[in-house]
């Protein structure tokens, strides 16, 4: 039930674990960029500020979310799409930081994608309780391109199944400067992450940060 430890190669400070084909875990890839990450989401939380958004059945969402770059991903009672704007300022999405679109590149690099050009970071945070259901990732228009999806703060449990909502899940845990690549057959895998536990973190308090990477459009 846990994640197969298989493919296991330790480069000292960051290590590759395999959860299925297609689909790797980078260990503290960025477990020493928490200052400059931390900075990172405090400026685009400045101009798009985090919102607990509606699903189209009328549920309000655990996780609190922004994004940046040319698309950010929104949810209403018309349901989910890609928009240029956020609907909260009604202005575009703040630009996408340099050096987050470098830190997708380099990790897409490491899964073997090479030129990864996401137009797309949404930004969820957690606090204690908050999850995500089950879901494909399935608004992009661009499936060849894989998910790049960065953890920060306090640890979680992300679930990763198969094609169908009902397939076995395997519970990778994730903790504050990993990141999970997945694409190729595993682009359009069901995923979610369990409610997050009560803990502290030093940089992110009681919050579990994630930025996710897409190309969607
Ligand atoms: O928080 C996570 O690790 C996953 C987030 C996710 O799947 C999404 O935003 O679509
Ligand atoms: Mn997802």
């Amino acid at each position: 039930m846990n994640l197969d430890l298989f493919d296991l190669s330790n480069n000292g400070e960051s290590w590759t674990e395999t959860i299925c084909d297609d689909a790797i875990v980078l260990r503290q890839y960025l477990a020493s960029r928490s200052d400059e990450l931390l900075a990172t989401i405090k400026a685009i939380e400045a101009k798009a500020p985090f919102r607990h958004m509606k699903t189209a059945g009328g549920f309000t969402m655990s996780a609190a979310l922004t994004g940046c770059g040319d698309y950010g991903w929104v949810s209403d009672r018309r349901g989910y799409r890609y928009s240029k704007t956020d609907p909260l300022t009604e202005q575009p999405w703040p630009d996408m930081p340099e050096i987050l679109r470098e830190i997708a590149r380099e990790c897409a690099l490491k899964a073997g994608y090479s030129d990864y050009q996401p137009d797309a970071c949404l930004i969820n945070r957690y606090v204690p309780g908050a999850k995500m259901s089950l879901h494909q990732d399935k608004d992009e228009q661009d499936f060849t391109a894989p998910i790049v999806s960065i953890s920060l703060g306090v640890p979680a449990t992300f679930l990763f199944g198969g094609l169908q909502r009902s397939d076995k899940t395997i519970k990778v845990p994730v903790m504050h400067g990993d990141v999970v690549v997945w694409g190729g057959t595993s682009r359009m895998f069901f995923h979610g992450v369990s409610a997050i536990k009560s803990a502290y973190h030093p940089f992110w308090g009681e919050s579990r940060i994630n930025i996710t990477f897409r190309v969607a459009g």
